[in-house]
């Protein structure tokens, strides 16, 4: 087959595939064409439908077949192509041939999710966010299936199923879509208390990014690079991104959720449509096989990290999202991740978690995609040629010719032949293994508060705000009070303070003992010390009729030389009217978009302010000081904000008081949020 060619890109396979249906006649799918497409064939034009109609059944069938199963974590994602490329060699440390050369380039499609939720549900949960990442290389695909927290909630892949099903809406009822607040999950919590530090991260603002363009990605589990000489290093792989990482406030996710379910998955549409591509950063964090007993966690552990400041982030390549999906079903929904899709050079360690997900993701492809050659799928097929013995099974594409399908044979002289490890065969890492036959947890495993006091004791005050908050808010839709009270037992093994505002929010018994004799900190777990900066951010621009024109236009010209994205939102979408009569063109209104759409509010208002502009602009303007973002007026705004009162506080900016009003203001967009704002009434 043509898409067999060594060489080709990921888009040239792609393209064979690509079907443009513009312009194009109506056939049926056996290439019949169509004369008629809006009747079914009856027995007279008020008579029934007769069962001859092949258009009709052949049509309604197809439809009838749509759908497939949803994933059964990770339904709700969205996915981009794009290209990695390396910084610097790893030859040293791996034999994958994509990370061996300065600037080669590799394909990749990655797929970002929330976990809980089903397909349709809101984006803005509170919850973990799948980052997948598949690279085409020459050697095959290799898949990194990681998550936006480097840690994962239980130690051992057997207690997945359990962990799903208490996340998961409660079987009686069927509530809560997509959300953790409910008494089943807080019970698993409780009860499987290795959950700690994941849980820690989960109820931090990490759960609720701002965009998928602002998470970090970790492979979690400890992997290991083996290079030429067989010699073997463990590595943890994560992502950088580029923008920093930046998240929303617990209220705004509530609210975006019902104002634009699709805000993430939008957000990076059009990020790469506009041609801002989002980039990240490739890092590995290496251990040589020597010093693998040398710290006071076990590295098998996924339920640790390996602190930045002890293990530094070796920043060795990077990926840069460019091209957006021409078919959400045939791509975003069929692409099929498995954290055993590894290339020569990458082996796997004895993680017990990562030791069941080898053989949950093929099983779970087999269902959901409908048999055994979901690899044939255009989006799945890596770029370099595959021949093997394997046959038939439903879907199967490849027309394998010939009279052979066995090893060995001498019909065809004993081909597909295996390839020896010198030429680029797999050979797994001949680690030494002996042991009893055990059903157990390494004692090295149970340490479970360590690094979830770590992980508090590293937070900024109002990041260790925003966590007590969020578990206020998760046991507080908790309506067994056993189940929150042993919820705050469990924690107060991180941090006392913590729980017992908690405790107190809550109403339930507040620990008088406990805490962490844990004091360390690792500041890069702190999104207080990520990359600050203004690019892509969205800026709402409220005007009305009588608007000074001047001062407006070149605010929108500056805010857009930033790389920021101002909006135009006036009472109704279309032409507003300056002062000078030259107008402007409304690109949303108040009835289409809300405050919680945007990263700021600049406030050009108008000398003639209809009652309605009035209202509904100070509400907006309220929401978005309530939420922290920088509110920047010009000077037929500054009535406005200061019947909001909260002209003088900080991120709030009036062009009359600064010199380069556009400068300023972008300043404070870099800023993300104001957190130490206080209102001054
Ligand atoms: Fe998983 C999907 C990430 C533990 C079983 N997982 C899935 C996806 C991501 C992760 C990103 C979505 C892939 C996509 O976009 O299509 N999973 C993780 C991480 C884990 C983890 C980072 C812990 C470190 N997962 C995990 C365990 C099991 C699974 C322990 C089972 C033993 N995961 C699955 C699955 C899914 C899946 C059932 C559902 C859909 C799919 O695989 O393709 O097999």
């Amino acid at each position: 087959m043509s898409d067999h060619k060594q060489g080709q890109t990921k888009q040239e396979q792609l393209d064979a595939y690509r079907v443009d249906d513009k312009g194009k006649k109506m056939t049926t799918n056996q290439g019949l064409n169509v004369s008629e497409d809006e009747f079914s064939l009856k027995a007279g034009v008020r008579g029934p439908t007769i069962m001859e109609d092949f258009h009709f059944r052949e049509k309604m069938t197809h439809f009838d077949h749509e759908r497939i199963p949803e994933r059964v974590v990770h339904a709700r994602g969205y996915a981009a192509h794009g290209v990695f490329e390396v910084y610097e060699s790893m030859e040293q440390y791996t034999k994958a041939d994509f990370l061996k050369e300065k600037g080669k380039q590799t394909p990749v499609f990655v797929r970002f999710s929330t976990v809980a939720g089903s397909k349709g549900s809101g984006e803005l949960a509170r919850d973990v966010r799948g980052f997948a990442t598949k690279f085409y290389t020459e050697e095959g695909n290799y898949d990194l299936v990681g998550n936006n927290m480097p840690v994962f909630f239980i130690q051992d892949a057997i207690k997945f199923p359990d962990l799903i099903h208490a996340v998961k809406p409660e079987p009686h009822n069927g509530i809560p879509q997509a959300a953790s607040a409910h008494d089943t999950f807080w019970d698993f919590v409780a009860n499987n208390q290795e959950t700690a530090h994941m849980v820690m991260w989960q109820m931090s603002d990490r759960a609720i990014p701002r965009s998928f363009r602002m998470m970090e990605g970790f492979g979690v589990h400890t992997f290991r690079f083996v290079n030429e000489m067989g010699e073997a290093t463990f590595v943890k792989f994560h992502w950088k991104p580029k923008l920093g990482v930046h998240s929303t406030v617990w209220d705004e996710a509530q609210k975006i959720n019902g104002k634009n379910p699709d805000f993430h998955r939008q957000d990076l549409y059009e990020a790469i449509e506009s041609g801002a591509y989002p980039e990240f950063e490739l890092g590995v964090q290496l251990i040589s096989e020597e010093d693998a007993n040398a710290f006071d966690y076990d590295i098998l552990d996924p339920t640790k990290i390996w602190p930045e400041e002890e293990v530094p982030v070796k920043i060795i390549g990077k990926m840069t999202l460019n091209r957006n999906v021409d078919n959400v079903f045939a791509e975003t929904e069929q692409v099929a991740f498995h954290p055993g899709h590894v290339v020569p050079g990458i082996d796997f360690t004895n993680d017990p978690l990562l030791q069941g997900r080898l053989f949950s993701y093929t099983d779970t492809q087999l269902i959901r995609l409908g048999g055994p050659n979901f690899h044939e799928l255009p989006i799945n097929r890596p770029v370099c040629p595959f021949h093997n013995n394997q046959r038939d099974g439903y879907g199967r594409h490849t027309i394998n010719v010939g009279q052979v399908s066995y090893h060995k044979n001498a019909l065809a002289e004993n081909t597909p032949y295996p390839v020896s490890p010198e030429e680029g065969g797999y050979e797994h890492y001949q680690e030494k293994v002996e042991g009893r036959k055990i059903r157990a947890r390494s004692e090295s495993f149970k340490d479970h508060f360590s690094q979830a006091a770590l992980f508090w004791n590293s937070m900024s005050e109002i990041e260790k705000q925003h966590i007590i908050d969020a578990f206020s808010f998760e046991l507080g839709k908790v309506e067994r009070k056993e189940v929150q009270q042993q919820v705050i037992n469990m924690f107060a093994h991180v941090s006392l303070e913590m729980v017992q505002e908690i405790a107190a929010n809550i109403g339930v018994t507040a620990p008088k003992e406990g805490g962490s004799p844990v004091s360390k900190v690792s500041p890069a777990l702190s999104q207080e010390n990520t990359t600050k900066t203004a690019v892509t951010r969205n800026v709402a621009v409220l005007l009305d009729n009588g608007f000074h024109t001047d001062s407006v236009i070149s605010v929108i010209h500056g805010l857009k030389k930033q790389g920021i994205r101002p909006f135009v939102v006036a009472n109704k979408r279309g032409a507003v009217v300056g002062e000078d009569g030259n107008t402007v063109e409304a690109n949303a209104s108040f009835l289409t978009v809300d405050s919680v759409l945007f990263d700021a509010v600049y406030v050009a208002g108008s000398k003639q302010m209809s009652d309605r502009f009035y209202q509904q602009a100070t509400h907006f303007i309220q929401e978005a000081f309530h939420h922290f973002k920088p509110i920047g007026a010009g000077s037929d705004g500054v009535s406005l904000i200061e019947d909001c009162r909260i002209h003088q506080a900080k991120g709030v900016i009036k062009a009359s008081d600064v010199d380069n009003f556009v400068d300023t203001f972008s300043n404070a967009v870099a800023k993300h949020r104001f957190w130490d704002r206080e209102v001054q009434v």
